[in-house]
């Protein structure tokens, strides 16, 4: 059932889909599952670094380590889930209009807490589909930084050293502030040097265009992006695998696509369909209070002072 109605909605959305894309890794599908809000006798989809709303998600829809393509170091062998296992869902609501993403992690070395670490995922985001051929170091191809910068397609990461958790890079800073992006997160095991269990969650508001100078959602030039089921859009990501402590390197770049360019390079995304809502791979019950107490690494650091 879940599998017909997966491809009942990617046939419809090839149907609708431009030429324009690059088509990355066409050896699998991948799409962003819908997630309920406010559907009556089913659990909100929470963005509280408690992982259970996703539980019923069928394996068809994640995104695993087995997935992902080493493209730069070279260092970290085959895919080994004893080094990194990854379990990651992207959803979208067109209620809330915002994409979310879920990612569990197992590291053996984990350090995304400490200074000068890489254990991080970068996230970046087409969400019109528009395989802008460059949007980061817009210089470089001779355009406008003021203008261009992060502006057709954004580059967002997690960075939980920081007080402020959400990094967008180069972009216009006020998107990369809730309630536009946000970041909760939990975890099990040792919070620095692993093995480590991380439960991610993030959210983030679609932009067709955000120049780089804007200064608000409010402003004349910046155009949101209305998502609908059917449609495709490009997501690159790639899951940064730092074992070697603040050392300032990274041991693995785990990509979707195959294409480390995807850094900056929307052509080298690869296709998500935006599905249609299922219930059966929800949650029943009631929505309930955020269980998870919000984990900012200054909460945890004060924890030390005791
Ligand atoms: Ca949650
Ligand atoms: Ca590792
Ligand atoms: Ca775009
Ligand atoms: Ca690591």
């Amino acid at each position: 059932m879940v599998k017909r109605t997966f491809f009942a909605a990617l046939g419809l959305a090839l149907i609708t889909v431009s030429a324009s894309s690059a088509h990355l890794r066409q050896d699998r599908n991948w799409a962003a599952v819908q997630v309920p809000i406010g559907v009556g006798g089913v659990r909100d989809v929470q963005m509280d670094g408690d992982l259970g709303d996703w539980d019923n998600v069928p394996s068809v829809f994640w995104v695993t380590h087995n997935d992902l393509v080493e493209t730069v170091t070279g260092t970290q062998g085959d895919a080994n889930p004893s080094n990194l296992a990854e379990r990651i869902i992207f959803g979208w609501s067109p209620v809330t209009n915002q994409l979310y993403f879920m990612e569990e992690r197992f590291d053996d070395f984990f350090y995304g807490t400490i200074d000068n670490n890489f254990d991080t995922v970068e996230i970046t985001l087409d969400f019109d589909h528009s395989a802008d051929p460059i949007f980061q170091n817009v210089t470089s191809e001779g355009l406008d930084p003021e203008r261009w910068e992060g502006a057709l397609s954004q580059n967002y990461r997690y960075e939980l050293h920081k007080e402020h958790e959400m990094f967008l890079w180069g972009a216009a800073p006020w998107a990369g502030n809730e309630p536009y992006s946000g970041v909760r997160w939990d975890f099990e095991g040792e919070l620095v040097g692993g093995p480590t269990t991380l439960f991610m969650e993030m959210w983030f508001t679609p932009f067709d265009d955000l120049p780089t100078s804007s200064q608000s959602i409010n402003d004349a030039g910046v155009v949101t992006h209305t998502m609908q089921a059917g449609t495709i859009m490009g997501i690159g990501f790639a899951v940064q695998d730092d074992d070697n402590g603040a050392e300032g390197t990274y041991n693995g770049y785990w990509t979707n696509s195959g294409d480390t360019e995807l850094y900056f390079k929307a052509t080298a995304f690869v296709d998500y369909v935006l599905l249609p809502y299922d219930e059966s791979m929800w949650v029943a019950g009631d929505d309930k209070p955020t269980a998870v107490e919000e984990n900012s690494w200054g909460r945890i650091k004060s924890t030390f002072a005791n």
